[in-house]
Formats: structure tokens, sequence, C-alpha cells
């Protein structure tokens, strides 16, 4: 028998279905002691997340988070809703005793996201944060290759998150569905939004960043605000790219913007180390490029390994080798790690402390562009 985890979902976004279909999901792949029950949905449109409760299958639904973080029978609240929220939902449920979920970034700014480590670590509840593109199993195989030491010493890391849905200047900014172009509601644009993920990756993969030197561009300076009606200034970075030196002494450069027409969600990343370097791209996602110099020369060259068989990370709980799984899937594996994590006592990554970190480049990225100055990010 598992035991049933009570999850109270607040938002109703992308990111709500993202995790709602998780939770739906774990238990049909995953053999694990918790159970998610769909308990409670919430945001402020009482119609709006009836439709969602109903087409999830949540039980119930509040229209007030507070409401929500009261209830006896939830065990944990899911942050879905935009970046500006997540530090004061976070704090309140942490100090209600709730396990927390928080959507990415953990909050918008460095000190926002501290206030929120203190509160889980005071109340100790297990806490994580949803960098999902950590468990897709070819980003995970990375992982172990580096780990094992297959590269070597790694010389450079270089990412990209390439977008292309800002360009037209009529796309207004603010409200529920374009909230990421306000920079009162997301704290900053690609830098927060994609240029977060690239970074908790490359610190996962390669270890802390030292220092670094950003710049950021805004292309369209005004837009219409769709909660005033009024154009107003834009205070989002449409793009950002920085050069950086980790701890370990590699070199790396990050690129990301919303304005590289013809690419939509282009997340890349290539690691070059001493013996072996490996690349990945989200889509083509089930694939990992791997190049190991020790091979025999007449046949030395880039291998595309298809992570789909039974011993790659988490495909084993999938189909049978040689089927490939998707983006939708690194969100159930979130999910898995975070109950296996809970039966066995161990928090999965990353959680709010880790998270925290990969906040600190962000304001680093900030301080750097603005000052046009080399930063060293805070350890
Ligand atoms: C923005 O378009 C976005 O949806 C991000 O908010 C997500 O975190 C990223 O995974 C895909 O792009």
């Amino acid at each position: 028998m598992t035991k049933p985890l009570n999850v109270g979902m607040i938002g109703y976004g992308f990111m709500g279905r993202a995790h709602s279909n998780a939770y739906r999901k774990v238990n049909h792949f995953f053999d694990l002691e918790y159970r998610p029950v769909l308990k409670a949905a919430c945001a402020r449109s009482a119609d709006k997340v009836k439709a969602f409760a109903d087409k999830w299958g949540y039980e119930s639904i509040e229209t007030d988070w507070r409401k929500l973080i009261e209830r006896k029978d939830i065990d944990v609240v899911d942050i879905c809703v935009p970046n500006n929220l997540h530090a004061e939902i976070a704090i309140a449920a942490a100090e209600a005793g709730k396990m927390i979920l928080c959507e990415k970034p953990l909050a918008r700014t460095g000190p926002e996201a501290l206030r929120m480590v203190e509160a889980v670590e005071k109340s100790k509840v297990p806490n994580m944060v949803w960098y999902n593109y950590r468990r897709v199993p070819a980003v995970t195989l990375a992982k172990k290759i580096i780990d094992d030491g297959k590269l070597g010493r790694i010389f450079h890391y270089r990412s990209q998150f390439l977008q292309d849905w800002t360009i037209n200047p009529e796309l207004p900014q603010g409200g529920t569905a374009l909230w990421r172009l306000d920079v009162e509601a997301a704290g900053s644009g690609v830098t927060g939004d994609l240029l977060a993920h690239a970074i908790d990756l490359a610190m996962w993969l390669n270890g802390p960043i030292a220092e670094l030197n950003a710049m950021t561009e805004t292309f369209v300076k005004e837009r219409k605000h769709n909660l005033t009606g009024k154009v107003e200034k834009v205070g989002i970075d449409d793009a950002c790219a920085f050069l950086a030196r980790f701890q370990n002494g590699s070199l790396s450069l990050f690129e990301s913007t919303r304005y590289a027409r013809g690419h939509k969600a282009l997340f890349t990343f290539e690691i070059n180390g001493e013996h072996a370097s490996i690349a990945w791209d989200l889509h083509d996602l089930h694939r990992l490029q791997y190049f190991d110099h020790r091979d025999e020369g007449i046949v030395r060259g880039w291998r595309s390994i298809h992570v789909s068989d039974g011993d790659h990370p988490y495909m084993g709980n999938w189909w049978v080798p040689g089927l490939q799984i998707g983006y939708e899937h690194s969100f159930v594996h979130q999910v898995a790690d975070f109950l296996d994590g809970l039966a066995k006592g161990t928090l999965a990554q990353p959680d709010f402390r880790t998270a925290y970190h990969t906040q600190l480049v962000l304001d680093a990225i900030m301080a750097s562009a603005k000052e046009r100055s080399w930063k060293k990010v805070e350890a």
C-alpha cells in the first residue's frame, strides 16, 4: 500500500499542467512508497481554477492561497505562480509546516531567495525547486559521465537558450499570460527565465561559477501593460550573454535571448574536457553527443547516443529499449526523486539552498551588465 501525499497546487498555467501531469503519472511508472493525491487547486479566478481542477482531477478548489496553506489535509504546496509571489507563499507555507515544491527561478533576487531558504530550513520542511532539465535522461547521463571522470579535466562549458516569441513590439507586457515580460512580476527577463536553467545545469555538471562578465539588452523599450492599459517602459532583459570562469578553472560562454528568429526553445550545452566532450540539445533531447579521444583513431568521431536503453537513467521505468520519452517526463522523474527522497529521508536536489546559489549568479549577471564590469559570484 502506498502512503498518500496530498498536493495543493497554486496556479493553473503551463507549469501547473506539467506538474499535475507528473503527479498523475508517477506511480504508474515508478515503485514508490508515497503517492501524490491531487487534493486542491488554487487560483484567484474560481471559474478558471474549477475548470483546471475538473480537467486534472483535483478534489477541491480554493481561491485564496492562504486558505489552502491553512488546510490540515494539504501536505505539499506546489507554487506555480509568477515569481513575485514565490517568496510570500513559500515563507507562509514553511511556517505552516508544509513541504514546498517551487517553480524556478526560486525568487526574483538573491535576498528574496535567502528569506525563503531561511524559512524552509527553520521549519525543516522538505523543499525542492523545479529545475526539470536535470531529469532529462540524456542530461542525467551527462552528469554520470562527468562524475565518472570520463572527460578528465574540463576546459570549456558553453550553453545557449534561444527563443523568438517576444520579437513582435505589439506584444503587451504583464497579466496572466505575459507576466514574464513584466519586471515587477518576473524580476528579470531571459536571465531569470532561461539562463536560470542553463546555470542550474552548468553548476550541477561543472561546479560553482566563480566570476562573470555579462551584457544584457532590451530591444523593445516600451510595451502596453495589460494591467494598466498604458504604454510603459520595459524593465526586463530581452537578451543576455555572459562570460564566466568556473571554480575548477574552466572557461564558459552563455547566451540567451527571446529574439533568435526561428528558435523556439533551443537549449544546448557542450562541455570539452581533456579526454572527451559531450553535447546536448533540447530539440533532440533523448540524444547525447559524445566524443572520446581515447577511441582507436580510425573509428574516432562523435557518437550520438540514443538514451533509451534500460540501463540509461530513468529509462528502465518506461517502455522497451529504443523507445524514447520527452519533455513531460523530466517532471515525472523529478516527482519520483522527491518522493523517493522522502521515503529515504534525503532531500532531492535542487533544494531551496542550491537554487539560491543559482540566484546569486543571476544577481551577479544583472549587476555586471549594469556596471559593465566583472563580478565575483557571492560564495
Ligand atoms: C519560457 O518560454 C519557458 O516556458 C520557461 O519559463 C521555462 O522554464 C522553459 O523550460 C521553457 O521556456
